[in-house]
């Protein structure tokens, strides 16, 4: 390292009254200039996941804003200081590094990384490079909210695509060993639930909802509630279903976030272009026969299901007095997704009927 552009850089930065040796200022310019590139590294990391995985625009422009930021301010004094003294735990690496599997443990692992080192850049620097110090503190605040972003959107990707992807949802009823019949269920390979609570206290609405959340976590389930955002909420449900005299989907958005899914009832015109105007992200539909679940509610029928979701683009379900029997009718008439209480609710064996389902809807026509 030339001492002379030390000197240069050391008056550059105002540094004449710090009473840093040259040797120590070239440690302190190492382990900047080391943290800058971790920085810069873990945002990229962040910054690809953000565009590449989630398409979150405004994540990867402000990742990128931060990178460009501190690359302006990795002055060639500090690159210069590179491997003037030998670092002796190059290479070292950490067994947590290799247990990284998900994408949200990579999210932190790195947006961890990045705060780590703006830590360590704001303290070294904040001597001999106050703006640097600066900057890094308020990138590494902004580090937090980012990576709070960052998991949120990658929560409602994985919901989304478990939308996407299964074609059964069940919906609960209230049963004295409903956990009983909703593991059977899950273990059939269901992925989606729904609880139903219609009638019992609040306390009890609630434990019941933690109890099936924790079993959906378990099998990598969605866990939507029914009607209640202040249950949803409470139980860290992965999403709400609400019907149209329920909390309007704008209000259950803001409340709710982004990060959650929100299903709608919709069975007219009116009524689902609302739901897909106002961002729902699936739709239940029916009842497409009578039910005794919903006694007195009068059936859409299948034609008119068929012609009020030919433009729906998002996931729907129809729901209403579908069994074993007529899933195969229904995918005969273009029917894809099927909800349902009683079939599985009321089973004898509902692992069995679940597997008997889920076969009929793979089943190609
Ligand atoms: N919404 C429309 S029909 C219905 C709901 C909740 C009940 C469906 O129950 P089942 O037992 O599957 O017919
Ligand atoms: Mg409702």
């Amino acid at each position: 390292m030339p001492l002379e552009f030390l000197k240069s850089t050391k008056n550059k930065l105002q540094m004449e009254n710090s009473n840093l040796t040259n040797a120590e200022d070239l440690r302190i310019y190492q382990i900047i200039d080391a943290n800058l590139d971790r920085a810069r590294e873990g945002l990229r990391v962040l910054e690809d996941w953000a565009r590449f995985a989630l398409g979150e625009n405004n994540c990867v422009a402000k990742i990128k804003n931060y990178r460009q930021i501190l690359g302006k301010n990795h002055l060639e004094v500090y690159k210069q200081s590179r491997n003037h003294i030998e670092d002796q735990c190059k290479g070292l690496t950490h067994q947590e590094q290799n247990n990284r599997r998900s994408s949200d443990q990579i999210i932190s692992s790195n947006a961890g990384r990045v705060q780590e080192a703006l830590r360590v850049i704001e303290e070294f620097s904040r001597v001999h490079n106050h703006e640097l110090s600066k900057i890094a503190s308020e990138i590494r605040y902004e580090i937090y909210t980012l990576e709070i972003d960052l998991l949120s959107s990658n929560k409602f990707k994985k919901s989304e695509e478990i939308l996407k992807e299964n074609d059964l949802y069940v919906i609960t009823d209230q049963k004295d060993n409903l956990l009983e019949i909703i593991e059977e269920i899950l273990i059939a390979g269901v992925r989606i639930i729904q609880h139903r609570f219609k009638t019992g206290t609040d306390k009890d609405h609630l434990k019941e909802a933690i109890q099936i959340k924790n079993l959906c976590k378990r099998y990598n389930s969605l866990f939507i509630i029914n009607d209640r955002l202040d249950i949803a909420l409470a139980s860290n449900a992965d999403g709400i279903h609400l019907g149209q005299d329920d909390l309007d989907l704008k209000t259950a958005r803001k409340l709710l976030g982004y990060s959650k899914i929100i299903g709608i009832s919709a069975n007219n015109e009116v009524d689902i272009s609302n739901a897909l105007k106002d961002g729902c992200n699936y739709i239940g539909i029916g009842p497409v026969f009578e039910t005794a679940t919903k006694k007195g509610k009068k059936p859409i029928g299948i034609e008119k299901i068929k012609t009020l979701t030919k433009d729906v683009d998002i996931p729907w379900f129809a729901i209403g007095g579908i069994n074993s029997k007529n899933i195969s009718y229904l995918k005969s008439k273009g029917f894809k997704k099927v909800a349902l209480v009683s079939q599985l609710m009321n089973s004898e064996d509902p692992r069995e009927d679940a597997i008997i389902i889920l076969k009929e809807l793979t089943h190609e026509n």
